[in-house]
């Protein structure tokens, strides 16, 4: 964005108004109890009722009933003629709940009339349940074995988005093959799968293999991130103007949990190392909350990004907490990409800033939601409020909110809050 006269005129009218916007921030519990980011308006007041977690459960199944899966949410992954489900059938006793996981197994026992090597079980949420960005989290223990392949991974609805596979995407949150001591997380498309199938955008990570591990998969429009016990291990980024060949990632993915193996990646099984199982305890989906990360608590300026290069989290100068952000050098700005707005909708959002020496300044603001960008400066070398007010347009679930310095010298920001008016 650039600074213009206009810009600020705007911008000294909105910080006058959020004087009394403040006010209401502190008694209109209504309106923000359905915000993305809480913590921050508890700071402006006594509503820590309403400081809970930033990400609201959509979706799950915590696969504690005996007996078959639960068809509302799943059906059997279909065989087929590639390595993953060559083997998958839709007997029972290869997809089941024992009371508290989904049990997927394999193994080679004769099954009358099919008459294949193995059986394996694997289901679905195709055409059931699907998401464009989200958090999911998977809790899930497997058996080691030559030949054996379990996974817990997402494909596109419908996959000839884009032309087909590699180049309508897949993310896989967690494969494991043979008896390796890792697990792989991996991201297909067009320009990170190679001609057998590989990919270079795969990362292993250690698992306990001996136990349950939570696999969580956070994805973004920015990125998709990876985690094992919710330590981060890989994170694939969108890189600014690759096209769908290198984001195919703003369309609904459906999940699969399967266990495979006997062909592709593991290689042929040995049957003395049978039966391969995957046990999952529980999958849970969850909304990205429409703002986070606006106390800068969490250490990183995840899922705000950056440009500029001035910009960092810093432990000292803080307004809440011990941890803030800092702007200096020349022009900087950190940006946060909403999405899951309502169209039509009034929103404010604002924070704190002060700057480090008289004469400088700084805008809290917002662009791309529909309407002209507007921003609230501030120049006080106390922390002090700023903030915007901004309507969605009527096809417009998206803004960029933004925390820009024009000019050089030092500023601060903390206890960035949106709130949906
Ligand atoms: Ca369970
Ligand atoms: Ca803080």
């Amino acid at each position: 964005m650039r600074k213009t006269k206009f810009w600020l005129a705007l911008g000294l009218i909105a910080t006058s108004l959020s004087i009394f916007a403040c006010k209401k921030d502190s008694t209109s519990t209504a309106s923000i109890s359905q915000i993305g980011h809480k913590k921050a308006l508890a700071n402006l007041s006594a509503l820590t009722s309403v400081a809970t977690t930033d990400y609201e459960l959509i979706w799950s199944d915590e696969f504690n009933s005996s007996g078959n899966f639960d068809s509302t949410k799943w059906f059997y992954a279909e065989r087929g003629t590639v390595a993953w489900n060559k083997y998958m059938t839709s007997l029972p006793a290869y997809a089941s709940q024992d009371g508290s996981n989904l049990v997927l197994r394999m193994d080679n026992a004769a099954v009358s009339g099919d008459p294949v090597a193995y059986h394996a079980g694997g289901v679905k949420t195709m055409g059931k349940f699907s998401l464009t960005y989200g958090k999911v989290e998977v809790r899930a223990k497997f058996t080691q074995g030559r030949g054996s392949w379990p996974a817990i991974w997402m494909m596109p609805e419908p996959a000839t988005a884009y032309g087909g596979w590699p180049a309508c995407g897949e993310i896989d949150i967690m494969e494991h093959v043979n008896n390796e001591s890792v697990m792989y997380h991996t991201i297909h498309n067009s320009s990170v799968t190679n001609a057998n199938g590989g990919s270079t955008a795969s990362k292993s990570a250690s698992y306990n293999a001996t136990d349950y591990n939570l696999y969580t998969m956070i994805w973004s429009p920015n990125d998709i991130r990876f985690y094992v016990n919710n330590v981060l291990q890989y994170t694939y980024t969108r890189i600014a103007g690759g096209g769908t060949q290198q984001w195919p990632f703003d369309v609904p993915f459906y999940l699969i949990l399967n266990q495979a193996g006997g062909a592709g990646w593991p290689g042929a099984i040995t049957n003395a190392d049978l039966p391969f199982s995957m046990q999952v305890d529980y999958v849970r989906v969850y909304k990205l909350p429409l703002f986070s990360n606006g106390d800068f608590e969490s250490g990183t300026l995840y899922p705000w990004t950056t440009w500029g290069g001035g910009s960092s989290v810093v432990s000292t100068d803080a307004r809440s907490g011990t941890k803030c952000v800092r702007e200096t050098g020349g022009e900087t700005s950190i940006e946060q990409y909403l999405t899951g707005l309502s169209p039509n909708t009034t929103y404010r959002f604002g924070g704190y800033a002060k700057v480090a020496a008289t004469g400088q300044s700084v805008n809290i603001g917002v662009k791309n939601y529909g309407g002209n960008a507007v921003d609230a400066t501030v120049s006080t070398t106390a922390y002090s409020n700023g903030s915007v007010t901004f309507t969605t347009g009527a096809n417009n679930t998206t803004a960029t909110v933004y925390f820009y310095k024009p000019l050089s010298g030092t500023v601060y920001g903390d206890d960035f809050y949106l709130e949906k008016l």
